[in-house]
């Protein structure tokens, strides 16, 4: 495995950051998930706008321009000759001092990792995906943009930790109002008496790449489409539950907190939806 870091590749072994990098010392830095299938990266474009936005919200400059780093995006993903896999782009603030001081980090460093993909077992997506809500509250807006994809991601490992101790893959997140927000890392949707119901960027949600892909197929087929606040009873009665993220695709739910959603079997809309967003996949 070659790992690209600013601008050279590196060996997995030898791929290595300064114990100075403010990304290790403090989680300061951000980044992307992204998948390619048949060798190419899936809205590559979303996911640097939304890396582009997130550096510009903690006033960090990205060292390359858009067109370099989709080239080089591109380029691992070929020397890896991965075809269909999954790409974490990372960008951290660079080398400083033992202060916190992020003027005193010089060179932000980028990395791009290549790598085969850790899917849902394919039983997940047969059967539906039982998840539970996290005591750990998703981070308030007023304290840290949750659309800042940044490498510090403890509040949602600390309510990943929860699921897995509830034997759970997935994880359930509300924000400080008690409304449904998000997965530790998928956003979520409903289907409910006809409509397509998923939280806003107000509920405080990281606005996924796949959530939006979602949303534009939803509207070609002419759904009828709210974003607005959710709570769970909206999810515990409603027909049918899906999560959205770039690894998973759409991935049905049919148990939340020990509920049967609908009648606990992955829904026709879930699927049809998840048919047409195979199909956008293969577009070229
Ligand atoms: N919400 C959060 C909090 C996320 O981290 C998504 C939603 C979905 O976004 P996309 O753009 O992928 O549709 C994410 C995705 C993982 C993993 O292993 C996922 C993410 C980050 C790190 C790991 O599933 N982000």
């Amino acid at each position: 495995m070659k790992i690209y870091i600013s601008g050279e590749y590196f060996e997995k072994e030898n791929a290595k950051v300064s114990v100075f990098d403010h990304g290790f010392l403090y989680g300061d830095g951000i980044f992307e998930g992204m998948r390619s299938y048949d060798g190419n990266v899936f809205r590559l474009r979303d996911h640097l706008d939304r890396l582009w936005e997130s550096a510009r919200s903690i006033q960090l400059t990205i060292p390359i321009t858009v067109e370099a780093m989709e080239k080089a995006v591109n380029e691992t993903l070929k020397i890896n000759e991965i075809s269909d896999g999954y790409i974490r782009l990372i960008v951290t603030r660079g080398r400083g001092t033992l202060g916190l001081d992020a003027h005193l980090c010089q060179h932000p460093q980028v990395i791009i990792i290549a790598d085969h993909l850790a899917l849902y077992p394919k039983e997940c997506y047969e059967k539906g995906l039982e998840i539970v809500t996290a005591s750990t509250i998703r981070t308030n807006p007023a304290m840290l943009g949750p659309q800042i994809k940044s490498m510090n991601y403890l509040n949602n490992i600390l309510a990943k930790i929860e699921g897995h101790q509830a034997g759970c893959a997935e994880v359930l997140m509300l924000n400080s109002k008690g409304e449904v927000a998000e997965c530790s890392g998928d956003n979520i949707f409903i289907f409910k008496r006809n409509r397509l119901h998923t939280p806003s960027p107000d509920a405080g949600i990281l606005e996924g790449t796949t959530r939006r892909v979602v949303l534009e197929l939803a509207a070609e087929l002419g759904m009828n489409i709210k974003e607005a606040p959710m709570t769970r009873h909206d999810i515990y009665t409603a027909d049918e539950c899906f999560l959205t993220g770039s690894a998973a695709e759409l991935i049905p739910v049919v148990k939340l907190d020990g509920r049967t959603i609908g009648n606990g079997l992955p829904g026709t809309v879930t699927k049809k939806l998840l048919e047409r967003f195979r199909a956008e996949t293969k577009k070229r």
